[in-house]
C-alpha cells in the first residue's frame, strides 16, 4: 500500500468512527462545484416533470419531492458514486461487500413546511428495541449552498442507537436538539439514516435539491428503491461500480414510471 493510500485509509476510518458515534460525519469539498451546477441544471426539468405528474401526492409534504434520478449522464456519474474517500467510509460502515440501491433527490420548494421529527427506517428486530451498528447509510450532497433560508436538512446527533420514543424524549427533554447542517456545493454528508431528523421551510424561491446516494449491507432489501440501469451504461461501469450495483436491474430501455418511495418516515 502507497502511504497515500493509507493516509486515505486512516481519513476513511475517522470518518467512519464520526458517524458511529454522531450518526454523521462531513466530508468537505469533494466534489467539483461546475459539476453540481451540470447536475442543478439538469435536475430542474426532471423537478417540473415530476411536480406536474406526481405533485398532488404531498408524500413529503407540501412543496416537498422526493425524485429519484435517472441512471444516464450527468447523474450516472462514477466520480461520485465511486468516488475512493466515500467509498472508503461507505465500507468501513456497512462491509466491502455493501451495496449501491438508491440514487434520488429530496427537494423543499417555497411553501414547503417542518416535516413531522422521523427516521428513514425501520429497527432490524423491533421485539428487541435494540439498535444494531450500521446497515443502511446515505450519502447526501446539496445541488446549491445551504442556508438557514433555503430549508437546511436537521438532525439530532446521536439518536441513531437510540429508540425513536427515548430519541424524542430526549429532544423533548433538551438533552439533545435538532441542529441545521449547513452543507456547501461540493461537501458530502454520510449518515446513519436511523437518526431523528426533519425537512425545513424553504423560505426562497430557488429549489434546494439534495441528493441521496444509499448504500446498505449486501443483505438488506427495501423494495421502495433501486436503481435501474440502461444497458449501455452498465456496459461503461468499472468492476467495482458493477459489483456495488450487482442487485438492481438492467434493462434495455429506461421507461418513465412513478415514484415508488411514498412512506418514507418511521
Ligand atoms: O431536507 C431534506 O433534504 C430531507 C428531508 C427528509 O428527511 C425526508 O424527506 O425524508
Amino acid at each position: 500500500m502507497t502511504p497515500e493510500e493509507s493516509e486515505e485509509i486512516n481519513r476513511a476510518r475517522e470518518y467512519a468512527e464520526q458517524v458511529r458515534k454522531t450518526s454523521l460525519c462531513i466530508i468537505p469539498n469533494v466534489i467539483d462545484q461546475a459539476k453540481i451546477d451540470r447536475w442543478y441544471a439538469s435536475f430542474l426539468p426532471l423537478m417540473n416533470r415530476h411536480i406536474e405528474r406526481e405533485g398532488h401526492r404531498l408524500n413529503r409534504g407540501p412543496h416537498r419531492y422526493y425524485i429519484t434520478l435517472p441512471f444516464i449522464q450527468p447523474f450516472a456519474d462514477p466520480e461520485i458514486f465511486e468516488n475512493d474517500i466515500i467509498l472508503s467510509v461507505v465500507e468501513q460502515l456497512v462491509g466491502k461487500d455493501g451495496v449501491m440501491c438508491q440514487l434520488a433527490t429530496d427537494t423543499p420548494l417555497k411553501g414547503s413546511e417542518y416535516q413531522e421529527i422521523h427516521r428513514d427506517t425501520q429497527l432490524l428486530f423491533p421485539e428487541t428495541g435494540k439498535e444494531t451498528p450500521p446497515y443502511q447509510l446515505a450519502v447526501n450532497f446539496p445541488l446549491v449552498d445551504m442556508t438557514m433560508e433555503n430549508g437546511p436538512f436537521e438532525v439530532a446527533l446521536g439518536t441513531h442507537m437510540l429508540s425513536k420514543e427515548e430519541g424524542l424524549r430526549q429532544l423533548e427533554g433538551g438533552e439533545v436538539k435538532l441542529e441545521p447542517v449547513l452543507l456547501k456545493k461540493g461537501d458530502v454528508m454520510v449518515r446513519d439514516v436511523r437518526h431523528l431528523h426533519r425537512g425545513t421551510p424553504n423560505k426562497t424561491d430557488t429549489p434546494r435539491p439534495m441528493v441521496v446516494i444509499g448504500y446498505s449491507r449486501r443483505w438488506l432489501f427495501r423494495p421502495e428503491v433501486n436503481i435501474v440501469i440502461p444497458r449501455k451504461v452498465w456496459e461503461t461501469l468499472s468492476e467495482r461500480a458493477r459489483f456495488w450495483l450487482r442487485f438492481n436491474p438492467v434493462v434495455d430501455e429506461l421507461q418513465e414510471g412513478e415514484e415508488k418511495y411514498q412512506a418514507f418516515a418511521f
